[in-house]
């Protein structure tokens, strides 16, 4: 392989969600990946439990997907999409809502996650005035949430850190509470028996606020960012619900749980929920090209088609919103996804998987177990000193033992791609509770 096996200098680069210090003393990089596995500068071959960062669902370096991107780079670079258009972009989004949950039979492209949150929170406010109802405009999110990092992401966000250095942040917002109860629901396999009732939360702040100002519910089906918090049986259809009850649009942030991470297309089917918005990113490309869908309603999206027809409708979009080549990798993306049935994959996967993570119980330091889909989480108890150190330590431990894991706060998380085999999935345990045996 023709790669320069030396790191550059490594001061340039301010490096998002990272202890850049702490990492620049002792960097850790890839050079190459290919199917399960990266591959580091030192020439090590690393496991992929993480899926890159929750988007890599198909694997690395996909045929299709390479020559998907490959011929769209031959053939048209570029083409903006304001008031003009090319046709792999209607290409993808008729693919993307042939999959969808009943009745989304429109997708507003983006560039990220944080890009498809802002979108579906502008297109709830805008929604409800085109509709007459101009005071809906609150928007609730839910403690520990994570929503990207945009302004509207940050603060419907509800995970501290992210949200303090940044000031006041949007006005008009509120939380429900989130659903993590360790002393009820401690190494509960798959979705957790006690906690339907916090769903409720949306009554207590419609009693606070009043529903006639309150726009949108965003909420992610699992909360994963946070260390995977898997949603009590029975709160989203609970909370979808009381959204209809009061005419509040509920937004599913579905940038991880969409794409076959639960066996299903989407996470909304998995749980049986129909919300009025879905946002999605990831693995749309398989982490190849930037991008990012926002699912649509035909409610929503007609209510916006109301004006004159020379006008714009909706005052809002990216300069590469449909870009031909995060297009083209999106079809090369369904293609093998549809292919390979990964879709649907994890569905035989998940019970030997839930088996393997839930046998990490008893291990130093292990406090919970969480599983669903193909995700796995492992809970630790915080070093009093030294919050998520412990945690991080394993991290990295894994790493020099040849396993990619994700670690947040005191837990780690574990989301392989789709494609892994069952020996794959007894590497990666085994790896990991040899990391997790010798931990201090
Ligand atoms: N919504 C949800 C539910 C997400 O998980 C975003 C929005 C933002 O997406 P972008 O593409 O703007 O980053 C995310 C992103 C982790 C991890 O390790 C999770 C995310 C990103 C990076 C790391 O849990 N989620």
């Amino acid at each position: 392989m023709n790669v320069q096996t030396k790191p550059n200098d490594l001061a340039a680069f301010w490096m998002p969600f990272s202890a850049n210090r702490q990492f620049k003393k002792a960097p850790r990089l890839f050079v190459g990946a290919e199917r399960m596995h990266y591959i580091t500068n030192d020439g090590r071959r690393v496991l992929d439990g993480t899926s890159g960062l929750w988007c890599v669902n198909a694997g690395h370096c996909r045929p299709k997907i390479v020559e998907a991107i490959k011929q769209q780079a031959e053939t048209l670079d570029f083409a903006g999409m304001f008031q003009m258009g090319h046709t792999r972009a209607f290409e993808a989004a008729n693919r993307l809502t042939s999959i969808a949950p009943k009745g989304f039979n429109h997708v507003f492209f983006t560039n990220s996650g944080s890009e498809s949150v802002e979108t579906a929170l502008k297109m709830a406010i805008a929604y409800h005035r085109a509709k007459g109802n101009g005071t809906k405009v609150r928007l609730i999110g839910r403690e520990r949430g994570y929503h990207g990092v945009n302004f509207g992401g940050t603060s419907v966000g509800g995970i501290g850190p992210n949200r303090k250095m940044f000031g006041t942040l949007l006005a008009g917002v509120d939380h429900l509470r989130h659903t993590h109860d360790l002393s009820r629901n401690a190494y509960v396999r798959g979705e957790p028996e006690h906690g339907a009732e916090l769903a409720d939360d949306l009554e207590r702040l419609v009693a606070l606020h009043d529903a006639s100002t309150i726009a949108a519910v965003i909420v992610e089906p699992v909360a994963c960012s946070t260390g995977v918090l898997v949603p009590p049986k029975g709160y989203l259809k609970r909370l979808e619900a009381i959204c209809r009850k009061h005419d509040i649009l509920l937004i599913a942030d579905e940038v991880i749980t969409a794409f076959g991470r639960l066996g299903t297309p989407f996470g909304s089917d998995y749980f049986g929920i129909s919300p009025d918005l879905i946002t999605t990113a990831k693995a749309i490309t398989n982490g190849t090209i930037p991008m990012g869908a926002v699912f649509v309603k035909s409610h929503i999206h007609d209510a916006f088609m109301n004006g004159p027809e020379w006008m714009i409708d909706f005052f809002h979009g990216y300069t590469y919103s449909g870009h031909p080549m995060a297009c083209a990798a999106a079809i090369g993306t369904l293609d093998t996804f549809e292919e390979e049935g990964l879709l649907t994959r994890v569905n035989e996967l998940a019970p030997y998987w839930e088996e393997r993570v839930h046998a990490l119980k008893g291990l130093p330091h292990v406090i919970d177990i969480r599983n669903i889909g193909l995700i796995g989480a492992v809970e630790f108890e915080p070093d009093p000193a030294q919050p998520g150190k412990r945690a991080y330590d394993r991290f990295v431990k894994a790493f020099e033992e040849g396993l990619l894991v994700r670690q947040t706060g005191d837990i780690i998380a574990l989301s392989p791609p789709l494609i892994i085999s069952k020996d794959e999935i007894d590497q990666l345990f085994d790896t990991f509770s040899k990391v997790l045996k010798t931990g201090s």
